[in-house]
């Protein structure tokens, strides 16, 4: 194996360059070849000075996050540290593109760090479930000063090269090429006879809040103001502590433990899992390297309803021109106040400046009448939700679209190829499912109809990226992956009820494992939707259709599953709920029981995990996690257990599928047999995650 790491000499400056693609990740090789580097311009004598440079768009990434679910083994970045934190020779770190995690460890390890001015820092640790591991929280509180170092590290957000000189953390910033700028650097130390100190012996920045503890207080309290159910946040800010009253060895050595007893943690095993989950959705295997995405760069949203607002901004906070076309002035004029107004209160919640805000809006403009989309390259249909409607829509819009334009449905349950067989152009046509409110959450189903183009979904792949979504890519199905798996859920909490459960029980139980419980969120999406679906449909459901026809439709009407106070959103459970439930259970004749926590608890996620394992088997997804994804950025579900189809593997499939069948078995309820795929893998040993 080639060593990924050189040494360049530039007249007695040693470059030691590292050049690990794609991100230059500290992977074992890597920090093999920079210990072995070092020491060598260490003991040659014709070396004065050295520069940590890499090759390639970035210095390095961090840590390589695949080797953490091996035995952490080879050099560590202590290891290095030490050598770089020499006294004899100067050592620079020249920093392009991001240096973060590891990678901002060994150039805090460094005399000096340079960086190009967009250049990105940052200790991301806490995002996978960790601390960081390799002196972060012991030199950035050094760097920065401990507070700012409890926001950076808590938050695990980058910042700028330009706000790190401000800071202390960056020397100097320079332009070009890194190892021309670190060299030149190095020769103005060594000329100017500059002292050089490592972090590791520099308290100065600590000693007022050592002095006074209380200083740091306000930075804690805000960084670890949520609960989020994660215990990285708290690791985080107990390390940085040890800075203030721990010797510096001996607080590296409480760090490191702490970091592996954290990789080694089902926490930071999910949030690794859900980091590669998001990078592998967008690899399709229809999508081949010589498929090139379309250009996107006028947007036009037809429908100004909620989804369609919320779709239209997404792209408008994405810094791109979108045209909003409705069917009359009226409808427009209520979709761009409705717009305005969630800008507005944005504002006044201090989460946009005005100027920001006016500047988005202005990228919104509206129109009348279909033809108005004809010079949009992407067009998003989101009327409404039936099908002879999107028909009509899409059968008008093959002739109005211009050549090449992508024709994109924002169905939620609507067959895609019904659908795209109205136009005479159905490889344009793809389903791009937002999910409510639009311009918030993350996730983005991309329906692959039979006919789509891969060139079409490359450009739905490429632009959900660009508007900040998660794209996922789903075949055709009825409620694609999301909501075909939430109905067996909402099923089973159904059932709960007439069984015995009330509404306040399931939720609890719901939010206590990290998601909204289905019966508030049942409030606060609405039950009057359903139910007028439901009248055409013939079908009914006599919880629901009871409170609906009480005027109970959810928060809008002050009542649903709960009532609500005035201008509150916090469900109150209801006696009189709690009366209509026991008398349609009695009415059915269904025994009511006490129903444990745990029971609920499978009932809810079990049949789903089943749903998934058939979603998988009919090629609906091309991987388990891109289910993961759907969940975890479309419905809440707690991310520190990386995602129902990961959480079932943690579980242990075996498990899941024994007390399915048990399930199937007393509700005499085919449906429930564990799926073909999960019982063979559930009793063959295998995980989802081992597919591909
Ligand atoms: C750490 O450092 C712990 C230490 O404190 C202590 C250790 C003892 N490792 O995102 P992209 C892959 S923890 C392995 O699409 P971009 C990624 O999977 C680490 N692989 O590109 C993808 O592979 P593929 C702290 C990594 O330009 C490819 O690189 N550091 C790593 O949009 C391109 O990635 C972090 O958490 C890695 N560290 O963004 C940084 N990073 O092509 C995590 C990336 O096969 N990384 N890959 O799908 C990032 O934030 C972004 O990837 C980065 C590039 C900004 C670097």
């Amino acid at each position: 194996m080639t060593n990924p790491v050189a040494i360049q000499n530039y007249d007695g400056i040693a470059v030691l360059l590292v050049d690990n693609p794609p991100v230059n990740a500290l992977a074992k090789s890597v920090r093999q070849g920079l210990r072995d580097g070092m020491r060598e311009i260490l003991d040659d004598p014709a070396y004065v000075a050295a520069v940590i440079a890499c090759a390639g768009r970035t210095f390095v990434s961090g840590a390589d996050i695949h080797e953490f679910d091996l035995p952490m083994e080879g050099v560590g970045i202590d290891e290095i540290n030490t050598l770089f934190e020499n006294r004899s020779k100067p050592v620079i770190a020249a920093i392009h593109g991001v240096a973060l995690g590891g990678g901002l460890e060994i150039a805090m390890g460094c005399h000096f760090r340079i960086a190009t001015k967009d250049a990105k820092l940052g200790q991301p640790e806490v995002k996978l479930g960790l601390i960081p591991g390799g002196g972060g929280t012991q030199r950035l509180p050094r760097a920065i000063g401990p507070a700012r170092a409890v926001e950076l590290i808590v938050s695990g957000e980058p910042i700028l090269a330009v706000e790190g000189l401000k800071l202390g953390l960056i020397d100097e910033i320079f332009e070009g090429d890194p190892i021309a700028a670190g060299v030149a650097f190095a020769r103005r130390v060594l000329s100017e006879s500059r002292a050089f100190r490592s972090l590791r012996d520099d308290d100065s920045k600590l000693a007022s809040t050592r002095a006074d503890r209380n200083l740091l207080t306000e930075a804690v309290n805000n960084a670890v103001k949520r609960d989020s159910g994660m215990d990285a946040p708290r690791a985080c800010v107990e390390a940085i502590g040890w800075s203030l009253n721990v010797p510096f060895d001996e607080a590296i050595r409480r760090e490191r433990e702490l970091f592996l007893a954290l990789k080694d943690g089902e926490q930071s095993k999910a949030l690794r899992h859900v980091f590669f989950a998001e990078r592998n959705s967008s690899k399709v295997a229809s999508i081949t390297s010589h498929v090139r995405p379309r250009a996107v760069n006028t947007v036009a949203v037809i429908g100004a309803g909620t989804m369609g607002g919320g779709i239209a901004q997404s792209f408008a906070n994405a810094g791109i021109p979108v045209r909003l076309v409705e069917v009359t002035e009226e409808a427009l004029d209520k979709g761009l106040a409705t717009i305005r107004k969630g800008y507005d209160s944005t504002v006044a919640r201090g989460g946009l400046s005005a100027e920001e805000a006016a500047r988005r809006a202005g990228l919104i403009s509206g129109a009348v009448g279909l033809e108005r989309v004809e010079d949009a390259d992407l067009i998003v249909e989101a009327v409404f939700e039936t099908m002879q409607i999107k028909e009509d829509v899409f059968s008008r819009l093959s002739s109005i679209a211009k050549p090449g334009a992508i024709l994109a449905t924002n169905t939620s349950y609507l067959d895609v190829n019904v659908i795209a067989a109205a136009t005479y152009r159905a490889q344009d046509v793809v389903g791009l499912h937002f999910f409510s409110p639009a311009n918030i959450m993350r996730l983005c189903e991309i329906v692959r109809g039979k006919e789509t183009a891969p060139d079409v979904l490359a450009t739905a792949i490429a632009v959900a990226r660009r508007i900040a979504k998660v794209p996922v890519v789903v075949g055709v199905c009825h409620g694609f992956v999301g909501n075909r798996m939430l109905s067996v859920s909402i099923a089973q909490a159904r059932k709960l009820l007439l069984e015995g459960a009330l509404p306040q029980q399931i939720d609890a139980v719901a939010n206590k494992f990290g998601m909204m419980g289905p019966f508030a969120m049942g409030d606060l999406a609405g039950l009057d939707i359903g139910w007028r679906s439901r009248k055409d449909s013939g079908e009914r459901l006599p919880i629901e259709d009871a409170l609906c026809e009480a005027g109970r439709f959810g928060q809008k009407s002050g009542a649903g599953f709960y009532r609500y106070n005035q201008g509150s959103r916090t469900p109150i459970p209801d006696p009189e709920v709690e009366a209509l439930i026991v008398e349609t259970s009695r009415g059915l004749n269904i025994g009511r029981r006490d129903i444990e926590d745990a029971e609920i608890h499978e009932r809810l996620t079990y049949p789903m995990i089943n749903e998934g394992a058939r979603i998988l088997e009919e090629g609906i997804v091309e991987r388990a996690s891109d289910i993961d994804l759907v969940w975890l950025y479309g419905y809440g579900w707690p991310r520190q257990t990386g995602g129902p189809m990961f959480w079932a593997d943690q579980t242990g499939l075996a498990i899941v599928a024994n007390r399915l069948a048990y399930m199937a078995a007393i509700d005499r309820d085919t449906t429930l047999r564990p799926a073909p795929r999960l019982a063979r893998l559930a009793f063959g040993g295998g995980t989802f995650g081992s597919l591909k």
